[in-house]
């Protein structure tokens, strides 16, 4: 067993220099990783963009972590192996800190979140002014596939109790991409499940697009959502409410819907010549 440990992809992808990292914590998920990083790396190549993937493995009993290993020799993934099962969002968060990435993506291995759509986040990033771009399910066009009705109604009402911490309609989802610039000097709490609550709540970012996805249930594997989470979720609620109440922070604005067609010309107009835009051609 290897603890705290983190490996690297071929030496070649080092070189280059990577704009994306792709934080993919993982805890038993030895079907779906292989398949979602085939499908990642096919998917940044047609976008031509440069990218790792920093698989953090909580030492999983199905063998996830050697597996990512292997794939580590042929794509550009690098793992951080930790001890034992310590939580979805510290393991987002100890991912994060290997990569020097201009852009971290956070996603889920179970294929949920198709791969295929980490490039249309980034491109949201690189085409609108926005710094954070949230895959959601509750914008027109997205939406749940084989999702059980109690699940469903969780997560609206989950959903639902966020409204006074974010605009983001799908505030619970955990599959996002946010320019590097809009986390530094942020403190995110390792609390439960939802990390990107924690980062749409806290992150230093005035803009924000959602772009929609359809979720689609896991094939393979079992979830490791339960009590545990729902009562992390109350908790973290409870503690970004308090901080709200206590220091105001400016609610971010929707790209999609500017404060008026101007300023949407202007806006469309700068961000084409802003120092955002070019990301994927580095
Ligand atoms: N490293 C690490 N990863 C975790 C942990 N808990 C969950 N994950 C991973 O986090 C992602 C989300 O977990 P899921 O079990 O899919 O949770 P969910 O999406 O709410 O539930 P289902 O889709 O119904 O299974 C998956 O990639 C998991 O493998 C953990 O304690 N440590
Ligand atoms: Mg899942």
């Amino acid at each position: 067993m290897r603890s705290g440990t983190a490996s690297r992809g071929r030496p070649a992808d080092r070189l280059a220099k990577i704009v994306l990292a792709g934080i993919i914590p993982t805890f038993n998920e030895a079907d779906s990783l292989p398949v979602l990083l085939e499908r990642l790396h096919a998917s940044m190549q047609q976008a031509g963009v440069s990218y790792e993937a920093v698989v953090v493995d909580d030492n999983s009993p199905d063998g996830t972590g050697d597996i990512a290993e292997g794939l580590a020799s042929k794509l550009p993934v690098r793992v951080l192996h930790r001890a034992q099962k310590a939580g979805l969002a510290s393991a987002v968060l100890d991912g994060m800190g290997l990569t020097s990435a201009e852009l971290i993506g956070v996603m889920d291995a179970d294929l949920s979140h198709p791969p295929e759509m980490v490039a249309r986040l980034t491109d949201a990033l690189e085409n609108t002014s926005a710094q954070l771009a949230v895959g959601s399910r509750y914008v027109p066009g997205g939406g749940m596939e084989d999702w059980p009705l109690r699940r469903r109604i969780v997560s609206m009402v989950a959903n639902w109790m966020t409204r006074l911490l974010t605009p983001v309609h799908d505030a619970t989802s955990g599959f996002f991409v946010i320019r590097r610039s809009a986390l530094e000097d942020v403190t995110l709490n390792p609390i439960g499940f939802k990390i990107g609550l924690e980062v749409m709540a806290r992150a230093n970012y005035d803009i924000y697009i959602e772009v929609p996805y359809i979720f689609t249930d896991r094939k393979h594997g079992h979830s490791k959502f339960g009590r545990r989470e729902v009562a992390a979720f109350l908790k973290q609620l409870a503690i970004l409410h308090w901080e709200r109440i206590r220091r105001h922070k400016p609610w971010p604005r929707d790209a999609a819907q500017p404060r008026s067609a101007e300023s949407s010309a202007a806006s469309l107009s700068a961000s084409s010549g802003s120092p955002n835009s070019g990301v994927l051609r580095r």
